[in-house]
């Protein structure tokens, strides 16, 4: 049944340019928005930027700009870039969009008359880059644990939301629905915060500091908190209070965002729009979001994407070395959704040549080859046989039907028909569906590489050229021909909301029109795509290799010019050092939670570790040959946290474990009993 179906992404901030991330969250919306369409659900999908508040406003000040002329420009860099990545957003917002700043306005008097805002006195670490205050709970040594500045202490009289109201009742939501925040960690994180408490949010800045802002209807002194004004975005896209996208888009409303703005879209935002519900007396089911759609974070080359590390990733560079559907497919195919990824341009390659060079690519070529060779390039006569009716003749030697599906993986010896070809199809359609309903992309794109690698397998067991030679089986080859390019048929419908341009020129070539909704619902069923007889054209290459050799002599070239700084001068050895010298080292207790080898690598293992903070570590260790990887998993080791960051093996190591170096080897240091992640080491 067609679903109206709502999908926003952040509106990100215009004080730095679209990078690797931006085009993550973006893609991902597209390919769901995509999907959707081609499931006949109506789709709504929307974008935008952010740009009021602190940090725009001291990003203009130090271009010699206005706020609005440095929003202007950078605001036309996302806007101008999404249709290059092939984005199909259908509407763009701008908080200094006219409409918004008027919803705002009015859903802040609402608030405010229904008693939910109030003035008051309040001091706090406010952190400029996530502007907003922190509490003492999220600090880490003092400072933002995202940002690593130490927030400024600021006391002011302010406008105050009464967020800690709304505790049980977004508590019992999340518990009664237990989707609302997915995937599931993300949702026990923010039971998490829940159990802790919620303290009121301070929803105003005074003009005295910022006036880069929307005004607070009720006091001209103050412009609105930029949270408050940016998550109101997500209405006012809708035509908030009454446009007719409205009522139609609300109530499936999706959210998607990565972990760093959990709090303020689960958190914040359901509280303020059950407060807004309060207000208009309406229960707060008809306006909480539907779902929130939570990604991991990509890190480039095993290190946090910074300016200052100088790895920025920028999405349009790749798409022009690699192109733009590649570059769509290997973002959703290697991050699993939900959690942290590492970005390197040998992956990147590695993938294309494995899934789309060979699987995808040769797999098209090579059978409308075969079928312009034997058939004239037309769609022979063809079933798609049902199991019961399927009687096809078999190669001496080989099992045949009754195999189920799940037992031909790629590399089995085990004979697929084609109605066993076609039923996998099938089924594998009915599980990509429901992954990708659910926002496991990487998972739905397995099951699509299932079906083609099951192709090529076919290929190969059926060899029409073979069949070719022996007039006799002109049937079998035409049934072989027909369930080849039926199956191309559904590669393109399938792949289509990943790599639209790319299912499109298949479907062309292939005689069939266009990819339209509807077509999910055939191969589900079962039914061809492709009439019989329809005249197809000779295949393009789709992904022509790339040598990895040029690719890994750039990436060495690069280390090797990390590694050849100069070292810095050994320093005579101390016999002594002060406690305050010692204290200077910060010492840790972790926990192993894997360990790997790395390639080519006997001395050294990559160890992901729980030092009590945010994300895990990763520690490159010279443990490998006196420790398997199987021995250190769930052990407690001793790290210096403080260490400068290093490459080794291309890996960025963020710090040391700690081991004795006695007669018979080499021995980890662990404390004597288990000791919480994180705790200091005296
Ligand atoms: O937070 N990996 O804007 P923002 C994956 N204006 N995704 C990443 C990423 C990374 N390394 N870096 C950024 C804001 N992103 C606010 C949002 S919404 C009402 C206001 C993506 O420009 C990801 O989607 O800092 C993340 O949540 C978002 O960019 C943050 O964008």
């Amino acid at each position: 049944m067609s679903q109206p179906f709502y999908i926003t992404t952040p509106i990100y901030y215009v004080n730095a340019e679209p990078h690797l991330g931006h085009a993550y969250t973006t893609i991902v919306a597209d390919v769901a928005s995509r999907f959707h369409r081609l499931a006949g659900d109506e789709v709504r999908f929307q974008t935008g930027t952010d740009e009021h508040g602190d940090k725009i406003a001291q990003a203009a000040q130090e271009r010699g700009v206005t706020p609005q002329q440095y929003a202007d420009q950078i605001s036309g860099k996302f806007r101008h870039l999404w249709p290059e990545l092939h984005i199909t957003n259908d509407k763009f917002i701008r908080t200094t969009d006219a409409d918004h700043k008027q919803v705002v306005t009015s859903i802040l008097q609402k608030v405010y008359d229904a008693g939910d805002i109030y003035f008051a006195k309040y001091g706090g670490h406010y952190c400029v880059g996530c502007e907003r205050f922190l509490t003492e709970h999220e600090m880490v040594d003092g400072k933002c644990p995202d940002h690593g500045t130490v927030p400024v202490y600021q006391e002011e009289e302010n406008y105050f939301f009464r967020m800690s109201n709304y505790t049980s009742e977004l508590k019992a939501h999340i518990e009664a629905h237990p989707d609302f925040i997915r995937p599931e960690r993300y949702k026990n994180e923010v039971l998490a915060m829940l159990e802790q408490g919620l303290e009121d949010l301070c929803i105003s800045r005074p003009k005295t500091r910022l006036t880069w802002g929307i005004d607070l209807p009720f006091d001209p002194n103050y412009v609105t908190y930029v949270w408050f004004d940016a998550l109101i975005n997500y209405l006012t896209g809708l035509g908030w209070p009454d446009g007719d996208n409205m009522a139609k888009f609300w109530p499936g409303a999706q959210h998607l965002i990565a972990k760093d703005i959990l709090k303020p879209h689960a958190i914040f935002w359901p509280t303020m729009l059950m407060s807004l519900a309060r207000a208009e007396g309406r229960p707060a089911q008809e306006y909480l979001y539907q779902h929130l759609n939570v990604h991991g974070y990509w890190n480039v080359d095993q290190a946090k994407m910074s300016k200052s590390l100088g790895n920025v990733v920028r999405p349009l560079e790749l798409a022009e070395i690699y192109g733009v559907e590649a570059f769509r497919y290997f973002l959703m195919r290697e991050m699993s959704f939900g959690l942290d990824s590492n970005f390197s341009e040998q992956a990147m390659v590695e993938r294309y040549n494995a899934d789309l060079a060979n699987d995808l690519g040769n797999l098209f070529s090579r059978v409308l080859t075969l079928l312009h060779k034997f058939r004239g390039g037309v769609v022979p006569q063809g079933i798609i046989p049902s199991s019961e009716e399927e009687d096809w003749p078999l190669p001496e030697g080989t099992i045949h039907a009754g195999v189920h599906p799940d037992d031909v993986s790629p590399g089995s010896p085990l004979w697929i028909s084609p109605g066993q070809l076609h039923f996998m199809a099938a089924e594998r359609t009915y599980a990509y569906e429901n992954e990708i309903r659910a926002f496991a992309f990487h998972e739905g794109l397995r099951w699509v590489w299932q079906i083609i690698s099951a192709t090529n397998k076919f290929v190969v067991i059926h060899a029409p050229w073979s069949l070719a030679k022996d007039p006799q089986k002109a049937t079998e080859l035409d049934q072989v021909l027909f369930t080849l390019t039926q199956l191309l048929a559904d590669i393109a419908v399938l792949i289509w909301p990943v790599m639209p341009e790319t299912a499109e020129k298949m479907a062309g070539v292939l005689g069939l029109h266009s990819i339209a909704p509807g077509m999910l619902e055939k191969i589900k069923a079962n039914e061809p795509l492709l009439p019989v007889g329809t005249q197809t054209h000779q295949p393009p290459a789709l992904f022509p290799r790339i040598d990895t050799k040029k690719v890994q002599a750039k990436a060495a070239k690069a280390e090797q010019k990390a590694d050849t700084k100069p070292a810095p001068q050994a320093a005579e050895e101390p016999t002594e050092i002060s406690i305050e010298q010692f204290g200077q080292v910060k010492l840790k207790v972790a926990t192993v939670l894997a360990a790997e080898r790395i390639p080519k690598a006997d001395k050294i293992l990559k160890l992901t570790l729980d030092a009590g903070e945010d994300e895990p570590r990763t520690v490159v260790a010279g443990v490998a040959q006196h420790y398997t990887p199987e021995e250190l998993v769930g052990m407690q080791v001793v790290i210096v946290a403080n260490l400068k960051p290093a490459k080794l093996r291309g890996i960025t190591s963020q710090g040391m474990v700690l081991a004795a170096v006695g007669q018979d080897g080499l021995c980890v240091v662990s404390p004597s009993k288990p000791t919480p992640p994180g705790s200091q080491v005296r």
